[in-house]
């Protein structure tokens, strides 16, 4: 049997796929079903949850549904809030700069530099300027990894240097020189009121005042850094959320090779 209201026979169900128009899925396809999450400052109540929903509404969710809502505080309410997005994107037109390198796991890098660089190579990192936050440099450079990726510190052909947290530019360049580096990694996380581009171009300033920009691959990385934002700012490269010391040390340890023999 099929139709009818409660009908569950595929063949009503809307199936096409325009990558032209591209909205969410959330289980039926071009449905655009999307959950979002937000705090209104303004006591919990049946005004409040109509305010969720007319806010829902301007974001472009067609059919708000508050499923959930709890007081913060007396002024401040939680919400999560389902709906239909009714906006679509242009998936064919989307362009992005991604870091043109084929991951290495960590024997391969070692093996690479091996046969390539034919030494150590030195990586300082660190969380710059006031940033405080560590836990990304730390999955990036720790003995230990993080999600399964063994970290730099572990790498037999890489010497591995994490400063940690709050270090200024300046001592972050003189370590660097002191250790005569060929990789700089800089980890920034807090981007409010864009302290990290203020940041991470000091840095660039910095290094070029010193003249030392050119002798080392620049990369940096966080929550909200992409390639394209990274080479804006004068990077070699940026990484973001999901990507481990394999990405970074088989991008680092072919720009090196590529350098030298351009
Ligand atoms: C833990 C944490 C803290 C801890 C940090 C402890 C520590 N030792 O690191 C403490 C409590 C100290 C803290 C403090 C603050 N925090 Co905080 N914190 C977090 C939290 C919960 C998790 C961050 C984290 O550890 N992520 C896990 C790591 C593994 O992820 P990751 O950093 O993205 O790293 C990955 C990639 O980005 C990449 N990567 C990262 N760095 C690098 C570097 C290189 C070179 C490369 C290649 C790759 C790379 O590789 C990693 C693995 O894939 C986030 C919220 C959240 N859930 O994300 C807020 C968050 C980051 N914190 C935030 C804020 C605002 C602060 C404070 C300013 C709060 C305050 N007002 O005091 C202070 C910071 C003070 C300062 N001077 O910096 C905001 C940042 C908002 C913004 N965009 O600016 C967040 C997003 C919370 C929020 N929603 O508001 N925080």
């Amino acid at each position: 049997m099929s139709g009818g209201l409660y009908s569950t026979d595929k063949k009503d169900f809307d199936k096409t796929l325009d990558l032209t128009q591209l909205k969410p899925y959330g289980d039926t396809m071009n449905d655009g079903k999307v959950q979002v999450s937000f705090t209104l400052p303004i006591a919990d109540n049946d005004k409040a949850v109509e305010a969720a929903k007319l806010l829902a509404k301007k974001m472009g969710l067609e059919e708000p549904n508050v499923a959930y809502h709890a007081a913060l505080d007396k002024e401040f309410t939680f919400f999560v809030v389902y709906g239909g997005l009714s906006h679509t994107v242009d998936y064919t037109e989307i362009k992005v700069q991604s870091v043109d390198v084929h991951a290495m796991s960590m024997e391969e890098t070692n093996e690479y530099i091996r046969e390539n660089i034919k030494r150590k190579v030195v990586i300082v990192g660190a969380s710059t300027g006031t940033d405080a936050h560590t836990v990304g440099i730390d999955a990036i450079m720790n003995m230990k990894g993080f999600a399964g990726h063994y970290g730099l510190e572990r790498y037999e052909m890489i010497e591995a240097y994490n400063l940690g947290s709050q270090v200024p530019n300046e001592e972050f360049i003189k370590k660097a020189i002191e250790l005569n580096a060929d990789v700089l990694l800089v980890s920034q996380t807090v981007t409010q009121k864009n302290v990290h581009i203020q940041n991470l171009t000091n840095l660039v300033e910095l290094l070029e005042a010193e003249g030392i920009r050119d002798k080392v691959i620049l990369i940096c990385g966080g929550p909200r850094i992409t390639h394209e934002l990274a080479k804006e700012l004068g990077y070699d490269a940026g990484f973001g959320p999901g990507k481990y010391a394999d990405d970074v040390a088989s991008f680092a340890v072919t720009e090196i090779v590529n350098r030298e023999t351009a």
